[in-house]
């Protein structure tokens, strides 16, 4: 019993004086190590100790153990403090940079659009994805036996609501609300039971409104010009090819000088030299009735255009389905 208490006070002294945490973990493989450590080996001797004073021998070298752990991981803590207080930090050595991420590709030409209509004094407007058929179709004079209305095309809700096939319904609720110069963008999400390598049942589009006395044509085709040039910095050309929506008329499909052959003819204009990029139109007299404007006062051209589909263009994407799937192979390229 003399012995251990010896050891102990000798152990637990060497323990108190260790200044490193490498001298610490030295003494306590000493002390405690399962290979050659001191206990384990006092522990063995047991086994020669007259059987009558094997028990009380055996909780004294227990005690010790648990005396010797405490006092191991006392100097531990001690040696481990001292050192964050005492080591200088490098502050010249390179940090650990986080994986911040960075913006969706869709998000970012989005934004890149926004910008340029703002730079030509238009407000960006959003409004419900879910929407009623009022504001989706009849105020846009889509009347109920409108093909476009039909459940092959439409995501219908079991309340009667839907899912906005487009942003115009944007439009219309902002006419209800306020009176001309309108000259807004409607950029969000919308829905269509559409699915193949350029459709998306779910996919980006951004429109645009301008009402006002006086609006013409020709106002519509500079401002989709400039918006054009300035999103693909390029001096490209568009063309309007006459055509059918029951929110506009005259209407048209605009097509835009291929930006990658830049009208030579290239796999992705199909050789054509063009690219079908939208529709637009003046305001149809009719939808000026559904929200009690005078269409002998006033006029108004409309357009619309998938972000997605200019987001395929400028980055040269050919499967409208990878900016869904969250590949990070394919997001972190941007
Ligand atoms: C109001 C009046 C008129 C918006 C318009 C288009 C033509 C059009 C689609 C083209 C393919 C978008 O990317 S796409 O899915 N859009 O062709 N949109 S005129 O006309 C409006 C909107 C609101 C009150």
């Amino acid at each position: 019993m003399e012995r251990f208490e010896a050891l102990r006070d000798e152990w637990l002294k060497a323990l108190d004086e260790a200044g490193t945490e490498s001298e610490v973990l030295e003494l306590k493989g000493r002390y405690v190590g399962k290979k050659r450590g001191k206990i384990p080996e006092l522990l063995q001797d047991l086994k020669d100790a007259p059987p009558e004073e094997r028990p009380a021998l055996g909780q004294a070298v227990n005690k010790l153990k648990n005396e010797v752990e405490a006092a191991i991981e006392g100097a531990l803590k001690r040696v481990r403090s001292a050192r964050t207080r005492l080591e200088p930090v490098d502050v010249t050595l390179p940090g650990l940079s986080p994986n911040l991420g960075h913006l969706h590709p869709i998000t970012r030409v989005r934004r890149e659009i926004e910008e340029i209509f703002i730079s030509m004094g238009y407000a960006v407007a959003t409004g419900p994805e879910i929407e009623d058929p009022y504001h989706n179709f009849e105020a846009l004079n889509t009347p109920a036996d409108h093909p476009s209305r039909d459940i092959q095309d439409t995501f219908y809700l079991k309340n009667g609501g839907l899912l906005r096939t487009q942003t115009s319904p944007v439009q219309i609720r902002t006419m209800e609300s306020r009176k001309p110069p309108i000259k807004i963008i409607a950029p969000g999400r919308v829905f269509r039971r559409d699915d193949d390598v350029s459709h998306s049942p779910m996919f980006f589009q951004v429109e645009g409104l301008v009402v006002d006395r006086g609006i013409t044509m020709s106002d519509l085709k500079g401002t989709l010009l400039h918006f054009y040039r300035t999103l693909f910095q390029k001096d490209v050309t568009i063309r309007f090819r006459p055509s059918y929506f029951p929110f506009t008329e005259p209407s048209a499909e605009t097509d835009l000088s291929c930006v990658i052959c830049s009208g030579t003819g290239c796999p992705v204009c199909k050789r054509t030299g063009w690219l079908e990029v939208g529709g637009c139109g003046m305001v149809d007299p009719a939808v000026f009735g559904f929200v009690g404007l005078d269409p002998d006062e006033y006029s108004g051209f409309a357009f619309g255009l998938g972000i997605d589909r200019m987001a395929m263009l400028k980055y040269g994407i050919d499967n409208i389905k990878y900016f869904y799937e969250s590949d990070m192979s394919f997001l972190e390229q941007f």
